[in-house]
């Protein structure tokens, strides 16, 4: 058996250069943090781009560059400045992500966009070929690289491709807006085998396949007059026992070094005592509902007075595409909604939110989870929300209480946690009100219910699941042809 190729948009490292100096980081969000623990162990290659445009690397440098990455088993795909603003922050965060988010005031259909979308999707298929061995598989990441499973098939009828989707695909009335509908789905129908975390999102895409490519659909294959493409549903898990022992360890050795998140934790422990901590962690994006959330805090001390003073609410937002000025405003507007409620209702003792706009090292997101007492996880649409299966993991006493979106593809999975409609406010400040008052006992039951599901269908698992279809979806067909 060859190697697994893995291709994302980024790489699950951060190049930077400072005083002609690399400096690697690893990448923050779902997919990389998701995939690095298969990419670790498994024989693979990872292809990517390290978040530097071409112009960025001095000629001197463009070798170092490639070096840090193989060192983790990486490639490097360098992007123009230009690629990067019309295929990255163009097509890929101002067509697809708002479109298939169901936003789509915020969509535009930019045919010069559409153009570099294609151009860049070619660069990495390109990429791809070049470091293809004869018996390897082929992984494609995410709504950046729709077209690649079709433009690698097209040079490599043979090859075995899987295609995964981390984000949500909208419903069929959504998507047909789209100008290029067709482009794209030939281009994921190059894929052997296509997954998304729910069943809702593999109806709609198999729908949307039917309606405006007229293929036939048998369950969840798509018939192919040379080929079948299976879909499937596969909840992207975590890497449960990384957070779990990151958390108990925190627990026996609760760290020293003074980072301003853990001043304010221990300030928060040892001053405020009896004050409930509210916890919310996101990218600073308009799908994650941050300003929702913040304005059903402010009305919940409104609605429920006796809990000013007694609760707070930490707030983590990751910089986040600061390029589209959709995200620029939100900022903005986060900004604004945190110094007016702060404003409305500080007391000498006491600041009812606490915002922190930065990424942050892995143990001081386990200080965030293992310190509070309800996770506030509002999505207006969310492809999985792998933070909320990451607080559940953390809490090794098994208290803490969940508040989720029933628009997180969480939700089909963690119902025990309290599922809410992140449009509906009243809801939302009843359920803070519930969890702050939740009895241990209660806490405890649901969140062993979920623990027992995150340990069982863990990052790994997913991983593996989807290998495994993908290996038996190229068998049929393989045996199929011999017939
Ligand atoms: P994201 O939209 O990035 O992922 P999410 O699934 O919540 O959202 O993952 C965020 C990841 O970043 C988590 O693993 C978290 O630990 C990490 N993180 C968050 N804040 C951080 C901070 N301040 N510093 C460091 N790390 C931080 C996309 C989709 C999701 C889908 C994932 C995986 O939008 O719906 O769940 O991919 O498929």
């Amino acid at each position: 058996m060859g190697k697994t190729i893995i291709i994302s948009n980024r790489l699950p490292l951060q190049i930077n250069i400072s005083e002609n100096d690399l400096e690697v980081t690893p990448s923050v969000g779902g997919l990389a943090t998701g995939l690095k623990s298969f990419h670790q162990e498994g024989d693979s290659i990872w292809i990517g781009w390290t978040g530097l445009s071409a112009e960025e690397i001095p000629d001197d440098m463009k070798e170092s560059v490639q070096e840090e990455a193989r060192k983790q088993a990486c490639i490097a795909v360098t992007l123009t400045s230009e690629e990067i603003e019309k295929f990255y922050y163009g097509f890929s965060n101002r067509t697809i992500w708002p479109l298939f988010h169901y936003f789509m005031e915020y969509t535009e259909f930019d045919p010069e966009h559409w153009e570099a979308y294609k151009q860049v999707n070619q660069k990495y298929a390109d990429a791809v070929l070049e470091h293809l061995g004869e018996d390897d598989t082929v992984w494609v990441h995410d709504y950046q690289l729709l077209l690649l499973p079709d433009m690698i098939r097209k040079k490599n009828p043979t090859v075995t491709i899987g295609f995964f989707n981390h984000i949500p695909f909208p419903s069929y009335e959504v998507f047909r807006t789209l100008p290029w509908r067709e482009e794209i789905l030939q281009g994921m129908l190059g894929a052997d085998l296509i997954g998304f975390h729910t069943y809702d999102y593999e109806r709609h895409f198999l729908r949307s396949v039917n309606r405006i490519l007229r293929y036939d659909i048998n369950f969840n294959a798509v018939n192919l007059s040379d080929r079948i493409v299976k879909v499937d549903s596969f909840p992207m898990g975590i890497d449960y026992n990384k957070f779990r022992d990151a958390a108990i360890k925190h627990k026996k050795q609760p760290r020293s070094e003074n980072t301003d998140i853990q001043k304010k934790l221990d300030y928060h422990k040892y001053v405020t005592r009896d004050t409930q901590l509210i916890l919310s962690i996101d990218r600073l994006d308009y799908t994650k509902g941050i300003a929702n959330r913040i304005r059903a805090f402010g009305y919940f001390l409104e609605k429920y007075p006796e809990y000013q003073e007694k609760v707070r609410l930490i707030m983590l937002a990751v910089p986040s595409r600061t390029n589209v000025p959709q995200y620029q405003l939100l900022k903005k507007e986060i900004d604004e909604l945190v110094g007016r409620i702060n404003g409305q209702f500080a007391t000498v003792n006491w600041t009812p939110i606490w915002y922190f706009y930065r990424s942050m090292p892995f143990e001081n997101l386990i200080d965030l989870y293992s310190a509070s007492d309800v996770a506030l996880i509002t999505p207006i649409r969310d492809g999985m929300n792998l933070v909320a299966k990451e607080y559940v993991a953390t809490r090794t006493d098994n208290t803490g209480v969940l508040i989720l979106s029933e628009m997180a593809g969480a939700a089909h999975e963690l119902n025990e946690a309290l599922i809410i409609n992140p449009n509906n406010f009243e809801q939302i400040v009843d359920s803070i009100k519930l969890a702050l008052q939740m009895p241990k006992e209660e806490q405890v039951k649901r969140n062993k219910v979920l623990q027992r599901r995150l340990k069982r269908y863990s990052v790994e698992k997913w991983a593996q699941d989807f290998m495994q279809n993908l290996r038996e979806t190229v068998n049929t067909r393989n045996e199929f042809k011999t017939i």
